[in-house]
């Protein structure tokens, strides 16, 4: 197996860095680095993926895009005890599972595109009001979460941190983001984990 991570620098493919590095598994790390200018990924990506994304993850002769794809198929090949995914017979699976994929779901859609709309000098519109109408039920819902669980998937640590990490972390600069609430209080836990901490050597 050679595992090799296309990561782009200040991007959501810093959750398979953490991953990764929560499973142990040896790779390697492709860095790109955005345009100052656009802050696209350059051209280069689009030899290994014809959208130019990051993530990308090849596993010898495999190109997998989207991170969540990507998640379930490291989890599915290689964390074969469970260590980092419920099995479905969990009582905590849905839980899990609902995590993994608001990652890139209806959670993270309003702050996504309000960043949109900020490069794109859009702020102030309608439109912006709204997203962030929706930004406030998001926080609000996560909040609420992790009041009573410990984890996004419930009690116990699990690929479902990893990916809504980069969502929290940009959560947490918003100005309604309550830095002595629980998601303030799940953030300073999953810091204090080693490899949260190798993912940030890496440069996220
Ligand atoms: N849904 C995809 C989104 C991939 C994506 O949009 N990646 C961004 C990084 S956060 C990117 O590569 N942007 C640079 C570009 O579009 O040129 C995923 O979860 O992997």
């Amino acid at each position: 197996m050679t595992l090799k991570l296309h990561h782009l620098n200040a991007s959501r493919s810093q959750r398979l860095v953490w991953l990764l590095e929560e499973m142990q598994l040896p790779h390697e790390i492709i860095h790109y680095t955005r345009s100052t200018e656009t802050n696209l990924a350059p051209d280069t990506l689009l030899k290994i993926h014809p959208l130019g994304k990051s993530p990308l993850l090849e596993d010898d002769a495999l190109v997998i895009a989207e991170t969540g794809a990507i998640a379930e198929y490291l989890l599915a090949k290689y964390d074969t005890e469970h260590k980092f995914h419920p099995t479905s017979s969990n009582p905590d699976y849905a839980k899990y599972i609902e995590w993994v994929h608001a990652a890139e779901g209806a959670p993270f859609l309003p702050f996504l595109l309000v960043v949109y709309m900020r490069v794109a000098n859009a702020e102030g519109s309608p439109l912006e009001a709204r997203l962030i109408e929706e930004q406030m039920k998001v926080i609000g819902f996560i909040e609420n979460h992790l009041r009573d669980n410990a984890y996004f998937g419930g009690a116990n640590f699990s690929a479902a941190d990893c990916l809504m990490g980069f969502n929290i972390q940009n959560m947490s600069m918003h100005p309604a983001f309550d830095k002595s609430g629980a998601t303030a209080a799940w953030l300073e836990k999953v810091k204090q984990r080693s490899a949260y901490q190798r993912m940030l050597a890496v440069g996220i």
